[in-house]
């Protein structure tokens, strides 16, 4: 692949500074080019906890960006665009959570990646799409809260019948827009298709969707079917990987506006400022550091 300046620049600074550079299957297709690891999130917390480089450069959203640093608290952590940042991370507070689980016995707080570092500490244990199901079955306790994302919640909640959920409202902007009406329109022009979505995507669009998983369940989903035409409901990023590992097939995405504005803030020139400059690094408290930790551990163990 012919590498343009900017990429080579990357590459050199690589080498330079002992880094690796870890990127989000959401974020532009030059930016994953110059990744030595790209995954969905539960691929890059385990690669996080693992690398040996002194420098990790996270191309991905905040929430990415520190659970590397708490999986791996010696290691320098930048994350190239400071304000990359996930809503629906902020989307339930530590004291919702603390009052729930004060109201109730037998309560696991479930919570998926995709929230901060404080929210990780108060929970018994972090999943993503890729584990959560697993995860949940194997938890002793019989009631599970689950934050923060809702669609999500319910998607895991339907493959779990023996425990009671609980949910909180949390949701993903660039998924839980997507609606039935749009799967109408898209099977319209692509009468062919399969649909592949993501759980962040609302009921009725799973309902309706010939498979719904992890980022990494979709693309091996799409590798493993004769089908050449497929409609994409989840991050345009996406989009990127699927065409590359799959030339002789087609896909579309459900909606033209499917695109997370966060995990396209990462870009070259900021890549390489970051480098440079070792700056924006994400820094954490040691205690909060100590608190999030147990939970994300417990999810790589329960997940081997
Ligand atoms: O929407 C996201 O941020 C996802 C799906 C992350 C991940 O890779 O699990
Ligand atoms: Fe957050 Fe949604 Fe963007 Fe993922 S796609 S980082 S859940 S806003």
């Amino acid at each position: 692949m012919q590498m343009n300046e900017k990429q080579l620049r990357i590459l050199k600074l690589k080498k330079e500074m002992d880094a690796v550079v870890l990127a989000h299957y959401y974020v532009t297709g030059d930016v994953q080019e110059v990744a030595d690891y790209v995954g969905d999130s539960f691929y890059l917390s385990r690669v996080a906890s693992r690398v040996q480089a002194k420098t990790i450069v996270m191309c991905g959203v905040r929430f990415m960006a520190e659970s590397a640093k708490i999986l791996s608290p010696e290691k320098n952590v930048l994350l190239p665009a400071a304000d990359a940042d996930c809503p629906m991370a902020h989307m339930v507070t530590a004291g919702q959570v603390r009052r729930v689980r004060a109201q109730h016995e037998d309560l696991a707080v479930v919570c998926y990646v995709n929230s901060t570092a404080e929210l990780k500490g108060e929970s018994d244990v972090c999943v993503t799409s890729a584990n959560a199901v697993q995860i949940v079955r194997a938890l002793p306790n019989r009631q599970i809260y689950f934050i923060p994302d809702e669609n999500l919640g319910r998607f895991i909640a339907a493959q779990v019948p023996e425990k009671q959920f609980l949910f909180h409202q949390g949701f993903c902007p660039t998924h839980a827009f997507l609606s039935a009406e749009d799967v109408k329109a898209a099977r319209r022009a692509h009468p062919d298709a399969l649909l592949l979505v993501h759980p962040e995507c609302r009921p009725e669009v799973v309902e309706l969707a010939n498979y719904a998983g992890s980022t990494a369940g979709i693309l091996r989903f799409a590798r493993e079917s004769r089908a050449k035409t497929f409609l994409i409901g989840t991050e345009h990023g996406v989009l990127y990987d699927l065409a590359k590992e799959n030339p002789d097939k087609c896909f579309y995405p459900l909606h033209p506006k499917q695109i997370c504005p966060n995990m396209k803030r990462i870009t070259l020139e900021k890549v390489i400022r970051a480098m440079e400059s070792g700056f924006p690094s994400v820094f954490l408290e040691e205690e909060e550091i100590q608190r999030a930790r147990r939970p994300l551990q417990r999810m790589l163990e329960l997940s081997k």
